[in-house]
């Protein structure tokens, strides 16, 4: 991967005084790649243009001008080299292309393009992470955009094990020598900063205990922890607010709650999901949406999903002019999941397979389904212990989104990266993505389904 790192460096310094084409994805990594590979060409002066995309295949690789002396592809470009292939033969594109990825990447071949990917060493970091070695490679003292990619990794949820890991563990000591981020021991539980702890608490869906969206159950919880310990944990103060002596108390009844409502060999993994690290930037404000990375990539995509590309990247380079209009997307983001949960609650009939459930919708937008699809765990009708497959309609076809627990993934080794990637090819489509969040477009839905059961056991 540092072969290519440097041959990618080499072939953008040979443009410098060229046009350069950068195209990046659309989520928190994807925009936080593209924020790395701004500063770059800022900060080298040299002359490119930007633009977003929502995937690349067959139709959005014509929205890629070929007349660029140099094309830049961030956060995808792995798993549709053929495609790319394709379309270099077609136009008898001669230049080089850099692509700067994480994806699998698809055994294809293809001359003059430098694919710069941890996977080629089986070492982990996000769309963003390659972006800032890249960077990194070009000057290293420009350790001040590490903090982009640490973002890009807990956008892509790199953390799920309670932690970041592999390169981008050393990318995080290079965010925090910077002074840009901390790291803080603390529950896995969302919205550290601007919940308080019994919101949070409603949501965790890590396990599925009585808490789960039962404040009544949650405040005796809490109630009777207090007079456990001869504690006063207030339930309506933040987790960022609590001391750490009284979280550790909470995570241990947490985990003692837990056990009792998994099978006994995914007992080992429980704590992992209870207990980790989180990480802050360093100089925002306490209680502010921004401070906690979980939280700032909840903002960023409820920005970016919309297509408001401005205020995402102008929040991600620290402009406080655009927080008023980015908490007004936030709100909108939320009453969308909102209604989108309630639709899947009254209106969606959950189909329940043998080691699968999915449902079907014209009434989620595509840009949602994903996060949606992770929501649903929250739903009672929905099986916990089994992954579940969303189905949107999205224009001429169908965009599905696939997710699965925290635990399920640990202790039962599932892959809906590789799954979805078989079913989809089967059903006239592609997709791909994580063991434990993946998605695809396709056609033929019901040739999806059939597939899906024998894809899930590869
Ligand atoms: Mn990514």
């Amino acid at each position: 991967m540092f072969k290519e790192l440097n041959k990618a460096k080499e072939i953008f310094l040979k443009n410098k005084n060229n046009k350069v084409l950068i195209a990046t994805h659309i989520d928190t990594d994807g925009l936080t790649s593209m924020v790395i590979l701004k500063k770059i060409v800022e900060r080298l002066e040299v002359d490119a243009d930007f633009i977003f995309l929502k995937q690349i295949n067959e139709e959005t690789i014509d929205d890629i001008d070929f007349d660029y002396d140099l094309i830049i592809l961030a956060d995808f470009g792995s798993g549709q080299l053929s495609i790319i292939k394709e379309k270099i033969e077609e136009v008898r594109y001669n230049k080089k292309i850099i692509i700067l990825d994480h994806h699998q990447i698809e055994k294809e071949r293809v001359e003059n393009i430098i694919l710069v990917n941890p996977l080629t060493e089986n070492k982990e970091t996000c769309g963003a992470g390659v972006c800032y070695l890249f960077a990194k490679a070009i000057n290293s003292n420009w350790i001040d955009l590490a903090k982009y990619a640490v973002i890009g990794a807990v956008g892509d949820v790199q953390n799920i094990e309670g932690k970041l890991k592999s390169l981008n563990r050393e990318i995080l000591c290079d965010a925090i020598f910077a002074g840009d981020v901390v790291i803080k021991n603390d529950l896995q539980l969302y919205g550290r900063q601007t919940r308080p702890l019994f919101v949070s608490l409603r949501y965790w869906a890590d396990v599925r205990t009585d808490l789960l969206d039962n404040d009544l159950n949650i405040i005796k919880y809490i109630n009777y922890i207090n007079k456990k310990y001869g504690i006063d944990i207030d339930p309506t103060k933040s987790l960022a607010k609590l001391p750490y002596s009284y979280k550790k108390i909470i995570g241990n009844e947490l985990l003692i709650k837990s056990l009792q409502y998994v099978p006994p060999h995914w007992a080992k993994y429980v704590p992992k999901v209870i207990f980790g690290e989180v990480y802050e930037l360093s100089y925002e404000d306490e209680g502010s949406y921004l401070k906690d990375l979980e939280e700032l990539s909840t903002c960023i995509n409820s920005c970016s999903r919309y297509g408001d590309y401005e205020t995402a990247i102008n929040i991600l380079l620290g402009n406080k002019k655009y927080y008023n209009k980015m908490i007004k997307n936030l709100e909108r983001h939320r009453k969308n999941l909102r209604e989108a949960l309630n639709h899947i609650k009254t209106e969606v009939e959950i189909k329940k397979e043998k080691n699968f459930q999915y449902f079907e919708t014209d009434k989620i937008k595509p840009n949602i389904i994903g996060i949606v699809a992770g929501m649903s765990y929250t739903i009672d009708e929905i099986d916990w212990q089994k992954p579940i497959f969303a189905i949107a309609e999205d224009e001429n076809s169908y965009k599905v989104s696939a997710r699965c627990p925290k635990l399920l993934c640990f202790a039962e080794n599932i892959d809906l990266g590789k799954a979805i990637k078989i079913a989809s090819e089967k059903a006239n489509g592609s997709g791909g993505g994580h063991k434990f969040a993946s998605g695809a477009y396709i056609k033929n839905k019901e040739e999806f389904i059939k597939c899906l059961s024998e894809a899930l056991k590869v």
